[in-house]
């Protein structure tokens, strides 16, 4: 097992993901120390099973909320979790497989290596992908650039990324926004406003069949009137952001 880092936390939100969690999360232990998962609300069993696997692993730890309360609330108490136990950084990873736990080590050693930075994923698409979503995020990539002014987020739906906890968990407990599906764009964005500095790293996504294991609570018109609002507010905060952002701009042309 890796020697138990401080400072850096591999946090995964989990809901209803079905048997798929269980290699997820054993991948996960394999490559990072310590893993947590917060289990939001989950009916699937798998909350037991998780529990089960926390047993027999040290270096793992489950959290059990109750009531399902969606990504980002699932990912705040987290933070809330891990600021207490001391921790600075935390890389947010899915539950159910599609993202690269091989990856972590590298995520994590830039994180390491840029303290003040996010390190947000950008996904490289094999030919599992629905060509409907690969498109979608094409929408939210333009958008989220938009309202940055260029601000260089190289994805902005995409979740495998590692977070500085404190400037992360302020902006969340200032509004009441990017408790769901609207965390990952909205967290990008705002902390670019903030001035944290972005570094894009490639990682892998797979998207399985549902024979497979393969399990999305993604519900298309739901979630997207969810991002076009998240959207709406974001450029309504760019506005009057605008002469911040463009200063800034003129200050670091790139
Ligand atoms: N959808 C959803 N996901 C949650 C919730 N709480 C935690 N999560 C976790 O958030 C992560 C992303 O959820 P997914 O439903 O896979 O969403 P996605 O990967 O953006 O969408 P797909 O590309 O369709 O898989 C997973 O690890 C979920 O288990 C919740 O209330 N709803
Ligand atoms: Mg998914």
């Amino acid at each position: 097992m890796e020697p138990a880092s401080r400072t850096h936390l591999l946090l995964i939100p989990s809901y209803n993901p079905g048997p798929k969690v269980y290699e997820t999360v054993i991948a996960a232990c394999q490559h990072w120390n310590p893993v947590w998962v917060v289990v939001d609300g989950s009916t699937d069993g798998t909350a037991m099973g998780l529990q089960e696997l926390a047993y027999r692993d040290r270096a793992l730890r489950v959290f059990l909320l109750s009531r399902n309360g969606g990504k980002g609330e699932a990912i705040l108490f987290g933070l809330e979790q891990a600021k207490l136990q001391g921790y600075t950084h935390v890389l947010t990873m899915d539950s159910d497989g599609q993202h690269p736990a091989e990856a972590v080590p590298t995520f994590m050693q830039a994180s390491i290596q840029n303290p003040e930075a996010m390190i947000l994923g950008v996904p490289i698409f094999d030919t599992s992908a629905p060509a409907l979503r690969v498109k979608g995020r094409k929408i939210s990539n333009w958008w989220a650039n938009l309202e940055t002014l260029g601000g260089g987020i190289g994805d902005s739906l995409f979740g495998f990324r590692v977070y500085p906890l404190a400037p992360l968990q302020r902006l969340m407990n200032k509004q009441r926004w990017m408790r769901r599906f609207d965390f990952d764009p909205e967290a990008a964005v705002r902390m670019a406003w903030i001035g944290i500095r972005i570094i894009n790293l490639p990682a892998s996504v797979r998207y399985f069949e549902i024979s497979d294991g393969g399990v999305s609570h993604f519900h298309y018109l739901r979630d997207n009137i969810l991002l076009t609002w998240m959207h709406t507010r974001l450029l309504f905060g760019f506005i009057i952001r605008l002469p911040m952002l463009l200063a800034r701009r003129l200050r670091h042309p790139h």
